[in-house]
């Protein structure tokens, strides 16, 4: 295909109650969409995964938007003949952006898939119809508060709690919700970079609590006090952050800073390289789960395609849309099955991402006019 126009919209949406992570508290999520037409015709959507300000990554709403219109876009819309996989080498002259770049590439395979009638699963290499989902719990005001909430979730059928942690919030609420869940439900805790290679000892104490995994204690770029980690705890230590290509991943793994992987199509510049990274872990026998983003139903269609891969044997941070949003950007909300499939969300089976963006609600919840760009 060849690009008639990438246009940029940028949205607020009201989450259902606070989120806060070690790195700080949301009340909305800003997202940057990318709506790419074809000369065909064909429309595909990308939701880009970056945050409001640079405090998960380097990468955040304003940057992406800039390095999109400045020289992602335009090195697309000059290519006389684009496919999904053409995108990230037609891109690789800049340095980073992944997030923005995935962006660009899941709205093209979007638009191409819808052209061919292939679902993302079925493209993706998709094997189950449902996928395991589990939910990422914020750090409380205080631990009633976040057995409250961990009730709740448990009650939907979530299959897996995630806590986050940090410096001060960490043994006892981990000591809290294992006490209330009981010991064979699944529980893991992820810390977002928040300590140093001085909390090792600390850190050791959550070995007492039976948990899947530790995800990110430490710096993005420090693999070594990981691998320090590794050797010290039972935990199994589970990188994020510092996961931004399927070579990072390998070596991390070969040097022992994590045996298990969060992949987040974003953070690793597009579903494609998150399947190559799926591949390798599959073949070294590390397991993999699909993290989130916040996303919505844009970015979440694709999430539960790529959970369905044969190597994510746990359960993701995807859960249900009404999680974080009272309503979603799509037709198709994500809602929790019921019966044999309580704790599951359904994979899309229609072309593309399956899910049908509301217009109504992309024009509703702008924060601004919509960016057109042309060749
Ligand atoms: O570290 O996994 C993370 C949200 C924003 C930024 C980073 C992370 C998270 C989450 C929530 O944990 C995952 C989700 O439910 O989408
Ligand atoms: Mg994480």
């Amino acid at each position: 295909m060849r690009l008639n126009s990438i246009t940029l919209h940028r949205l607020a949406m009201p989450l259902v109650r606070p989120f806060e992570t070690s790195f700080g508290r949301q009340t909305q999520r800003v997202v940057l969409l990318a709506q790419v037409r074809a000369d065909s015709g064909a429309v595909g959507w990308g939701e880009c995964v970056a945050g409001e300000g640079p405090l998960y990554s380097s990468e955040y709403v304003d940057g992406c938007e800039h390095v999109i219109r400045h020289y992602l876009a335009p090195a697309l819309l000059a290519a006389p003949q684009l496919t999904a996989e053409s995108v990230a080498p037609l891109l690789a002259f800049v340095v980073g952006h992944r997030m923005a770049k995935a962006a660009l590439e899941v709205a093209v395979l979007d638009a191409e898939l819808r052209a061919s009638a292939t679902s993302f699963g079925s493209y993706l290499g998709a094997v189950s119809d449902w996928v395991d989902c589990g939910v990422s719990v914020g750090i409380s005001p205080d631990i009633d508060t976040l057995l409250e909430e961990v009730s709740g979730y448990v009650g939907e059928g979530y299959r897996r709690i995630k806590l986050k942690i940090k410096p001060g919030w960490d043994i006892d609420p981990v000591a809290a919700v294992r006490d209330l869940i009981g010991p064979d439900a699944l529980l893991q805790v992820d810390a977002n970079t928040a300590y140093t290679g001085a909390d090792i000892a600390h850190l050791g104490k959550l070995d007492a609590f039976d948990l899947v995994l530790i995800e990110q204690p430490f710096a993005e770029e420090d693999i070594a006090t990981h691998v320090q980690l590794a050797a010290t705890i039972a935990t199994p230590v589970c990188l994020d952050e510092s996961i931004v290509t399927a070579d990072v991943a390998l070596d991390a793994i070969e040097r022992g800073a994590t045996s298990v992987i969060n992949i987040k199509p974003g953070r690793v510049g597009g579903y494609l390289e998150a399947v190559r990274i799926h591949d390798l872990c599959t073949e070294l026998e590390v397991p993999v789960w699909c993290g989130g983003m916040l996303e919505t139903g844009v970015g979440r269609a694709g999430n539960v395609a790529l959970a369905a891969l044969p190597g994510f044997t746990l359960p993701g941070d995807t859960s249900a849309s009404r999680r974080y949003f009272a309503e979603d950007l799509v037709e198709e909300p994500f809602v929790l099955g019921t019966g044999a499939h309580t704790g599951q969300l359904p994979v899309p089976t229609g072309p593309g991402t399956g899910v049908t963006v509301r217009g109504d609600l992309v024009r509703d919840w702008a924060l601004a006019a919509p960016i057109e760009l042309r060749p």
